[in-house]
């Protein structure tokens, strides 16, 4: 695992603050996971933990690859209130108790079931990946915790409510034994224990989960993880806007079946460069060997793979594999059933999206009259890119993101996974109210099951704060 520090202008190397300085709207969801624990186990917590959801304004599907990223954290958050019990359970309660019925599993026992993903699945892997981190040693039969939780990320709308759920559970499992973690390992040790319930991903979510700075976004780098802050242009705001179609990436395989195509397109794209294959194991990692730059990899792509999909039986013969082989060391539990693959799309999008980034933080950075306007395209362009190269996109979503733009947004995109899920929309501060309007009446009165949700659908964001241990 990497130490090395993460640069720009972090500022803050504890996680805990005193319960005092919450402010006030975060005390009184604090107020109410503190109500429910002490219902559920007779007594008040030690301390609470807070992680906040995220929103990625570009750069998807990349972070898996190499691919640096550019998220900002929200407001909305997972929030843990935890003590030790003395015995060796572990007794998990959710304030939202009928979405999320409580769970209690001895300590010698912990199980993940990835075929078949629970809510509390996602607050073990947060506990067993710092358990594992420090060692099982100092675990004993009085280990145990009473922990309840509370989450306000819409779930299952790309939004990471997944990742602020396991970083929060590993933050608050390393504070409960006082183990000595520092930010960037909790990070990164948080997305590869994600990975246990099955997902594949990337190191996005827990990163900007973990180490983000009130006020700015910023870009994500990965081997070694590093961030930078990049300060928003003035004059518009992000807003979210919720499509209400519902997709949790652990019980499908769109997700994996992504992951999966990329690592076949980077194993041909590798042997046609003349590379080393089992040196290379991403896309970038492909660009970077064979020194090419990023924004010229649509070429390489377009000389070397083909646009119809490859069937499994063509890609064991380009990479020299049986089909076991092939089976065993490229796919995943839930990717063995794949018998096509479309590797050009997916790779073009990887490359293009890739470029799409960076151009994004230049402008940021540069600050022109056409800042606004030039972000704005960027967005779309990514957008029409995860619609129809990356296929991660849902009618409701592609309905959505052209009625944001119609109402007023300069850019509007999926965000996040996708398959349903939000947009990010860039508004002008003018425009905002209006905007909001137009999407109330346009979306959201024309889904009628959707009326109860418009309080928490859409809703304006700005950078918020990384992970945090309030205590009295
Ligand atoms: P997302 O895009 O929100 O990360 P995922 O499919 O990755 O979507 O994860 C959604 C899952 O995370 C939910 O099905 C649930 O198991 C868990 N989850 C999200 N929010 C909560 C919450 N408030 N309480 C308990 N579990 C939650
Ligand atoms: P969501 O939609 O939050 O589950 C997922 C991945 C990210 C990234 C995005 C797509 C996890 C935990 N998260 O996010 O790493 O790949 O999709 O850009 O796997
Ligand atoms: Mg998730």
């Amino acid at each position: 695992m990497s130490k090395k520090l993460a640069t720009g202008t972090m500022t803050e190397t504890t996680f805990v603050k005193p319960l005092s300085l919450a402010e006030s709207k975060k005390k009184n969801y604090i107020n109410i996971v503190k109500t429910h624990f002490n219902k559920k186990f007779g007594s008040d917590p030690s301390f609470y933990v807070r992680a906040p959801g995220r929103v990625n304004l570009i750069g998807e599907h990349i972070d898996y690859c190499g691919y640096a990223v550019f998220p900002m954290a929200i407001e909305q958050d997972i929030l843990v209130a935890i003590s030790l019990n003395g015995s060796n359970k572990i007794n998990l309660t959710n304030v939202k108790e009928s979405l999320y019925p409580d769970f209690t599993t001895s300590l010698d026992v912990l199980k993940i079931d990835s075929l078949n993903p629970k809510w509390y699945h996602y607050y073990l892997c947060g506990f067993l990946g710092m358990v594992e981190h420090a060692s099982y040693d100092y675990l004993s039969s009085s280990s145990g915790l009473d922990i309840a939780v509370l989450g306000t990320v819409p779930p299952s709308a790309g939004l990471s409510s997944s990742s602020a759920l396991v970083c929060a559970a590993a933050l608050a499992t390393m504070h409960a034994y006082s183990l000595s973690v520092s930010k960037l390992e909790l990070a990164s040790l948080s997305s590869k224990c994600e990975r246990y319930i099955g997902t594949e991903g990337g190191g996005m979510d827990h990163a900007i989960s973990v180490l983000a700075e009130p006020g700015s976004a910023k870009l994500i780098e990965f081997n070694p993880l590093q961030t930078t802050n990049v300060l928003l242009p003035e004059g518009a705001i992000f807003v979210i806007a919720n499509s209400c179609v519902e997709i949790n990436k652990a019980a499908t395989s769109h997700y994996n079946i992504r992951v999966v195509e990329c690592r076949l397109a980077t194993q041909i794209l590798a042997k046609a460069c003349g590379l080393n294959v089992t040196e290379v194991s991403k896309l970038k990692d492909v660009q970077e060997f064979a020194n090419i730059p990023v924004d010229q990899m649509e070429k390489k792509v377009k000389e070397v793979l083909h646009e119809n999909p490859y069937s499994r039986t063509e890609v064991c013969q380009i990479l020299e594999l049986s089909d076991s082989e092939f089976e065993t060391t490229l796919l995943s539990a839930n990717t063995k059933f794949l018998q096509e693959f479309k590797l050009y799309q997916r790779a073009l999008h990887v490359y293009q999206e890739a470029s799409r980034v960076w151009r994004f933080k230049e402008i940021c950075e540069k600050k022109s009259e056409t800042s606004l306007l030039m972000l704005g395209q960027l967005m779309t362009e990514s957008h029409a890119s995860c619609r129809d190269l990356y296929e991660c996109s849902h009618p409701d979503l592609d309905e959505l993101v052209q009625l944001c733009l119609k109402a007023g947004a300069l850019g509007s995109r999926l965000t996040g996974a996708g398959w349903g899920g939000c947009t990010v929309s860039l508004v002008p501060f003018e425009k905002v109210d209006n905007f909001l309007v137009d999407l109330k009446k346009n979306y959201y009165s024309k889904h009628f099951r959707l009326q109860e949700l418009l309080d928490t659908a859409i809703f304006p964001t700005k950078p918020g704060g990384g992970a945090v241990i309030y205590e009295d």
